[in-house]
């Protein structure tokens, strides 16, 4: 495998109360990711503002903390060959609205507000390690050989 990294993801709270936390997981599993960690877990107010400081200017950056600390999210480590680019190709764009059919907000959503799953920003330097270290404590991540990984990389 050239290029494995890990990326951070998280099924948000709109996501756990619809019952999407199993389709997806199923999504990341089917394309070959392998999970290393994964943490169900209400998040404290402090952390989501640290999580999502980028935005606090925001006018919205209230409602959104406020919305991801709602209630619990299956807060997620995923590894493989380019993984943080290929996971956000599976989220779709950041509005559900203009996600295409085929991605997990273009499927699974409708509203900007309600987008269902976070996942790091391959375009922000650095965002994984510090999302990943915001969650997870190192002996929370696991390193293990899948039985597939010689079929689905050359
Ligand atoms: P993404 O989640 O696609 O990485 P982001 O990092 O720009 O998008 O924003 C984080 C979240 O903030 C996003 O998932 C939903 C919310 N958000 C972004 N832009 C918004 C806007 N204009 N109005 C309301 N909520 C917004
Ligand atoms: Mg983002």
């Amino acid at each position: 495998m050239s290029d494995a990294e890990r990326t951070f993801v998280m099924v948000k709270p709109d996501g756990v109360q619809r019952g999407l936390i199993g389709e997806i997981v199923s999504r990341f599993e089917d394309r070959g990711l392998k999970l290393v960690g994964a943490k169900f877990t209400r998040i404290p107010e402090e952390q989501a503002q640290e999580h999502y400081r980028e935005l606090e200017d925001e006018p919205f950056f209230d409602g959104l903390v406020e919305f991801i600390t709602s209630g619990p999210v299956l807060a997620m480590v995923w590894e493989g060959q380019d993984a943080t680019r290929q996971v956000r190709n599976m989220m779709g764009k950041t509005d559900p609205a203009e996600s295409p059919p085929g991605t997990i907000r273009g499927d699974l959503g409708l509203d900007l507000g309600r987008n269902v799953i976070h996942g790091s920003d391959h375009e922000e330097d650095g965002a994984n390690e510090r999302e990943i270290d915001l969650f997870f404590d190192e002996d929370e991540l696991h390193d293990y050989e899948k039985v597939d990984e010689t079929w689905l990389y050359e």
